[in-house]
């Protein structure tokens, strides 16, 4: 029985790390943890709680660069994407601590005030793609209002976390978060430990229904952003250029492992030949598969290219047509060249599945009412681009069942947004810095404060 998990490197696929592969016990013992420190930390004056999570921006920015080295080893990243990525993710903190000043209670014109408590301990469970960024979305939120956290990290990319833990120990009170190392034999016991008050988990769709059964026995309330296969639609009216330059970017940042990467195109059929060259001498010149410090990085690990690679032959066999990339290089670790494929159909995998590698798998459609029907055909829901000039085409969206819409852009955030996945993409609103984000891990009480003035 293997009793702990190899960390690789993607680039090289050598052993960098080893981690336990977790128990009932070990989550057992993370959630004791939690909710002994619980009391005392929420019944601390927010302020206070306000002034620790600025202590730990702090700590967490002195150690910047050996953060962004050990995950940008770990997810074969490149180091400054990483530290973009972490920088945003430390900001988090300092955004929290102002966000939360006063916000436990809300007075009400027309009397009484709300007043917000924490929920006690919450589970935060983490993917590899962003392993920072995605944990301090949550985390400074979670602990902000009151909650201590049990934070889980993917075993594909637990060293990051490994790190800031031992700095923030310097900083939080102990027991306030608790890291849990392991795969899912430590994440399943800790989604159905009782004691858990709140899950959020970024994560595959699979993982996220089981999280919703369990939590739904325990009526216990889930943040779930989970798979997408996100399309664009490119109307015939775009420059040619600008657009294929655009869904380069969103079909081929970080390798296509970002939830809201471009999964399927849907380009007019009067453009669709020549966005298809332009998207392929893109692929080819800005995009080629340099090993030592080239735009696109490997895969995480030669697992999740195996699923790229299914999905591309299963196209393949089915009549799609590979313009450029497909399966198949010499390099060492999990690399996959950017691919185009032309000629598909929504029979085939890589139009249905989350592929979350760097595939463009492109259709043409002559109507919008076409183009729409073609991407709300799918299980999936997070996002939804539209790059047109046509006023008709953005008020269509709106009835689009995805979380974001993106008119003429791809992934652009704003402070305040809110993100409710789609379909089969989550649930629960996970704003990007939104009050909606500490109202989705708290809880409110209405107190009737006439009473309190009466006159006995
Ligand atoms: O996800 P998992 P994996 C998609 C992507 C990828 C697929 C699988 O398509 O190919 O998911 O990736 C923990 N109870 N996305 O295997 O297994 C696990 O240890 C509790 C999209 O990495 O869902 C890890 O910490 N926890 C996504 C986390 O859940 C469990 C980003 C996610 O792992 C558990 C990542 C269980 N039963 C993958 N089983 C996005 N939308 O960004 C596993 N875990």
């Amino acid at each position: 029985v293997a009793a702990s998990i190899e960390v690789t490197d993607p680039r090289s696929g050598v052993v960098i790390g080893e981690i336990p592969v977790g128990d009932a016990a070990s989550a057992r013992q993370a959630v004791t943890q939690a909710a002994e420190a619980w009391p005392a930390w929420a019944a601390l004056e927010q302020s206070d709680r306000c002034s620790f999570l600025r202590d730990g921006a702090e700590a967490l920015e002195a150690e910047l660069d050996s953060l962004v080295s050990i995950e940008s080893k770990e997810t074969g990243q490149a180091q400054d994407f990483v530290r973009g990525a972490i920088s945003a993710a430390i900001d988090n903190w300092r955004h929290f601590a102002t966000a939360a000043e006063g916000y436990d209670r809300e007075p009400l014109a027309s009397g009484g005030y709300i007043h917000r408590r924490s929920l006690g301990v919450a589970a935060l469970i983490v993917p590899w793609n962003f392993p920072l960024l995605i944990a301090f979305r949550f985390l400074p939120g979670m602990l902000a209002v009151g909650n201590t956290v049990v934070w889980k990290p993917s075993e594909r990319t637990p060293l990051s976390a490994i790190r800031a833990m031992e700095i923030l120990e310097g900083v939080l009170p102990s027991g306030v978060a608790t890291l849990l190392l392991g795969d899912g034999r430590a994440g399943r016991p800790l989604v159905e430990d009782d004691r858990v008050k709140l899950v959020a988990l970024t994560g595959s769709t699979a993982t996220g229904r089981f999280v919703a059964e369990e939590s739904a026995r325990r009526l216990r309330p889930v943040l779930l952003e989970l798979g997408g296969k996100d399309a664009v639609i490119v109307d015939r009216d775009v420059d040619i250029e600008w657009a294929a330059r655009l869904v380069a970017d969103g079909c081929f940042t970080n390798t296509g492992q970002i939830c809201t990467s471009i999964e399927r195109v849907y380009v007019h059929r009067d453009i669709v030949e020549p966005f298809t060259d332009a998207l392929v001498a893109i692929a080819e010149a800005d995009w080629a598969l340099i090993p030592e410090g080239g735009p696109m990085g490997p895969m995480i690990d030669r697992a999740q290219r195996d699923i790229v690679t299914r999905h591309i032959e299963d196209a393949v066999s089915q009549g799609a047509i590979v313009r450029t990339g497909g399966p198949g290089t010499d390099l060492p670790g999990a690399y996959l060249p950017p691919t185009v494929l032309s000629n598909v159909t929504h029979d085939m995998e890589v139009m249905r599945q989350e592929t979350f590698g760097p595939v463009a798998p492109i259709m043409a459609f002559d109507t919008r009412e076409q183009a729409f029907a073609l991407a709300e055909d799918s299980d999936y829901g997070l996002s939804l681009s539209v790059l047109s000039s046509d006023e008709a085409m953005f008020s269509r969206a709106e009835s689009a069942d995805v979380g974001t819409v993106w008119l003429n852009t791809w992934h652009s955030y704003a402070d305040g947004a809110i993100h409710q996945p789609g379909r089969s993409s989550g649930s629960g609103a996970v704003g990007w810095r939104g009050r909606q984000f500490l109202d989705a891990v708290s809880a409110p009480t209405f107190f009737g404060d006439p009473a309190r003035d009466r006159d006995h």
